[in-house]
């Protein structure tokens, strides 16, 4: 391991603001959605977030084979072409990685170091996985499906190939898929070329790219990104909850535009509309709140379809920005099931669901100078 890597292992606790190298190195390799994205249904395919754990695995797929097995009656080998010939299914399904707004956090876990924007809403193409299964003919005493994929790496010291389990009860809905295409063309490698798994509802780690195998095992699995990873924990010893369906939230399309460095948004004083999107993997967001006074006081926002039963629902607001001076704009996503995100940090070790409302700091009035574009360069 290099130098960069023995300084701090992933789970350290950092008190200091600024971004560590090994945070950084893990940024530039997985990119968020940009916020301005929030305005697509579906989001364009290199818009949409990224989590690549290891490498990204280069596949062949003229050789490519799916293996199905386990504790199962008839062990299967499907090629690609084999799994593109069964019954196809799309379905817009928004993913959101279980570690969004983990950097906001105090102190910050060390991992992948993301604000608020690790999600995006693909329309997946492939077959279902509930008739795979029942043609491998499952065996009584089933218990965990594993999903394997192709990448290897070492993580909490382990050698593994990445890895992740669902209940047979889970692995048998209707919704879970095995992916083939993205937005209507074939997976690229970053999304898990040639076959991934799609589990609506749940948060990103729950769906294996580079699928390289099925096993129906009869004991709960032990892997480590399933039994050590992704639990909410507060302390050590705390055996913690697993991490598994999405919770709510609601994101902004910041108004007006950008501050190069700082973000910061300038507006001019009038009426804007903002929009926005709002998801949850529980249960249909029922309502959006914003606020412009950083959570005082809220406003109900105009909530539009959803894209699908397991996509984001658009909401807008006409925002009265008429008065000069400094906002903390904010949303906030309710689902039916009551899930509502909190105003502050949900703090954990691993930095896992923290879904506190999104605040984006607004000036509204003269602060942009009447420059031609070519002052600005
Ligand atoms: N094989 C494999 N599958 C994986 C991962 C990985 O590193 N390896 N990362 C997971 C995580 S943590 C997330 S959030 C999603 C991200 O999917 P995307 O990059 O297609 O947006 O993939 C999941 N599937
Ligand atoms: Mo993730």
């Amino acid at each position: 391991m290099n130098e960069v890597g023995r300084s701090r292992p992933a789970g350290t606790l950092l008190t200091s603001v600024d971004i560590t190298p090994d945070e950084l190195q893990l940024a530039v390799r997985n990119h968020s959605m940009p916020l301005e994205a929030l305005r697509y249904d579906i989001t364009p395919v290199g818009l949409h977030y990224l989590l690549i754990h290891f490498d990204i695995p280069m596949v062949d797929a003229s050789t490519y084979e799916l293996s199905v097995g386990g504790h199962v009656r008839n062990r299967l080998q499907l090629s690609l072409d084999a799994l593109m010939a069964r019954p196809s299914a799309t379905l817009a399904v928004t993913l959101e990685c279980a570690g969004n707004g983990r950097a906001r956090l105090q102190p910050r876990p060390m991992s992948q170091p993301w604000l608020s924007e690790a999600v995006g809403t693909a329309e997946w193409t492939g077959t279902p996985l509930a008739p795979i299964l029942k043609d491998a003919d499952v065996r009584d005493g089933a218990r965990d499906v594993v999903f394997t994929g192709l990448d290897r790496g070492v993580q909490g010291g382990v050698d593994q190939h990445y890895e992740r389990s669902l209940s047979i009860a889970d692995a048998m809905r209707d919704e879970v898929l095995l992916a083939y295409a993205i937005n209507g063309r074939p997976l690229p490698p970053q999304h898990g070329f040639p076959l991934r798994l799609i589990v609506p509802g749940w948060y990103g780690m729950t769906h294996v790219k580079w699928l390289r195998s099925i096993t129906v095992i009869d004991r709960p699995f032990a892997g480590y990104q399933q039994a050590r990873a992704y639990h909410r924990r507060t302390s050590d010893g705390d055996s913690g909850v697993p991490v598994a369906r999405i919770l709510p939230r609601a994101l902004m399309v910041p108004p007006g535009v950008p501050d190069f460095m700082s973000r910061t948004r300038f507006l001019e004083p009038a009426t804007h509309l903002i929009e926005g999107r709002a998801w949850s993997g529980r249960a249909p967001i029922v309502s959006v709140d914003f606020s412009s006074d950083g959570g005082v006081s809220w406003a109900t926002a105009k909530l539009q379809d959803p894209v699908s039963t397991f996509g984001w629902r658009g909401w807008t607001l006409p925002w009265d920005a008429t008065r000069a001076g400094e906002y903390e704009l904010c949303a906030r996503a309710i689902d039916a099931a009551g899930n509502a995100q909190p105003l502050d940090q949900s703090w954990n070790l691993e930095g896992v669901e923290n879904n506190a409302v999104q605040r984006v700091r607004v000036v509204v009035g003269a602060a942009i100078d009447q420059q031609t574009p070519a002052d600005l360069l």
